[in-house]
């Protein structure tokens, strides 16, 4: 039985018990699916996730504020049994973070219908030229008489493909840089729109390159404020950043357990593996790092849930630590498990390929240590300003 302990520290509230009791039951009933057909496999992940509930939790009414300790438990148990159906949940939240949080009520009856499970969503932020450089974004949006017009390329589009709404950055050029971006809503069957290209990857998801030749929008589709966009795309990179550490962690704690069971059934030199020190330093290192990534993930989680305006620190502390021990839990999983641990098809070698784009998407590991380095010394100069009677 997977230790489920670190449920009972002071981070969660019963509601998030019963709820991590209930989808791990819901998981081992319905997962892992197969995943030859990544596209059909994450249409019907959606479709089920949704008809039982638990996209649900992927988004928020107006005046209701996403719970991110949800958010992450709901990440972090769909991992450990899938990684796929972590994948298929994460993308209707991340594709659908911009309207939760800033959207109309006529957005949100995309979002009734991504938390429905009955439309897919993505998120078109990337761009073949800009990356990491968020601030860089080429795609442009022309204001025109009936509302905008947008040309450019976006690219590795999670759900690109099968998305039927996406939001999408481009560049209404209000100021240059950061200051002129702005948030769109898009359907994916606008004129104009294209997928040129679908990404083929080492843990295979429906990922697209797309392409907007003159796309026609109405006023109404614009998320936010003109100029806005870069803050908006910051806050649902900084709520949904969490959650990549707490799918991570997931697949660390498989990772952990498959190989727990590794050491206690196979025998080496006439014993237990788990016997040799050897072993026994490997599981110590795994289990430290799993239990130091729990802390980190639920401590930016439940500080966000505690009413922070703003986790851009902790989240990205989460992100970072956790993809990064995530990958090595999992290196010490393959090793524990011999040949059988690079075999294709075995746990662990799906462990090992799917861990790897973590540490790259929504913020690589060097973009979250740009991010902290930022907060620690601007935390640092607003405490000495403080100190020589700036305001408290
Ligand atoms: N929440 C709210 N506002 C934020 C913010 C956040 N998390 N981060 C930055 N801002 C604000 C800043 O306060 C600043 O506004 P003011 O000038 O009014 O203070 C403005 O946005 C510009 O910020 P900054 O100067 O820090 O922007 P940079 O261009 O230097 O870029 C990084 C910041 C590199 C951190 C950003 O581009 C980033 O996160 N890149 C990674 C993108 C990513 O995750 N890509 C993967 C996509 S897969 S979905």
């Amino acid at each position: 039985m997977p230790d489920r302990s670190y449920l009972d520290w002071p981070f969660f509230d019963d509601r998030h018990r019963t709820l991590a009791a209930d989808l791990d039951a819901w998981a081992a009933a319905h997962l892992p699916v197969s995943h030859d057909d990544p596209d059909a496999a994450c249409r019907g992940l959606v479709a089920a996730l949704g008809a039982d509930g638990w996209l649900r939790h992927s988004g928020a009414d107006a005046g209701e504020r996403l719970d991110l300790r949800t958010l992450c438990l709901i990440r972090e148990t769909l991992a450990r049994h899938d990684g796929l159906a972590d994948f298929a949940f994460a993308m209707q939240g991340l594709g659908m973070g911009a309207v939760s949080l800033f959207g109309t009520p006529s957005q949100r009856d995309w979002l009734a219908r991504t938390r429905a499970g009955t439309a897919i969503a993505g998120f078109a932020l990337t761009e073949p030229a800009s990356g990491s450089d968020v601030a860089r974004i080429a795609t442009t949006a022309r204001r025109t008489d009936r509302g905008y017009m947008l040309d450019g390329e976006k690219t590795y589009i999670s759900n690109g493909g099968i998305a039927d709404v996406y939001v999408i950055l481009a560049r209404t050029g209000e100021a240059p840089g950061a200051k002129g971006l702005s948030a769109f809503l898009l359907p994916a069957d606008t004129p104009g729109l294209e997928v040129v290209e679908r990404i083929e990857v080492m843990a295979p998801h429906p990922l697209a390159h797309l392409r907007l030749s003159g796309v026609e929008l109405p006023e109404s589709a614009l998320i936010g404020s003109p100029g806005g966009g870069f803050k908006v795309a910051m806050t649902v990179l900084d709520t949904f950043r969490t959650t990549v550490g707490a799918a991570a962690l997931g697949f660390a704690r498989r990772a952990l357990d498959e190989a727990l069971a590794r050491v206690q059934t196979r025998r080496l030199f006439d014993a237990p593996m788990a016997d040799l020190q050897m072993v026994q330093g490997h599981i110590a290192d795994m289990a430290l790092e799993v239990d130091a990534a729990a802390l980190l993930v639920y401590r930016a989680a439940w500080t966000k849930d505690s009413g922070a305006p703003r986790i851009s620190r902790e989240a990205a502390m989460a992100k970072l630590h956790v993809t990064e021990a995530a990958q090595r839990v999992i290196d010490a999983a393959v090793q524990l498990h011999g040949g059988a641990g690079v075999r294709r098809g075995t746990r662990v070698e799906a462990l090992y390929r799917e861990i790897r784009a973590l540490r790259i998407y929504e913020g690589a590991s060097d973009v979250q240590k740009l991010v902290i380095a930022r907060a620690v010394l601007a935390g640092a100069e607003a405490r000495a300003a403080r100190k020589d009677g700036g305001p408290a």
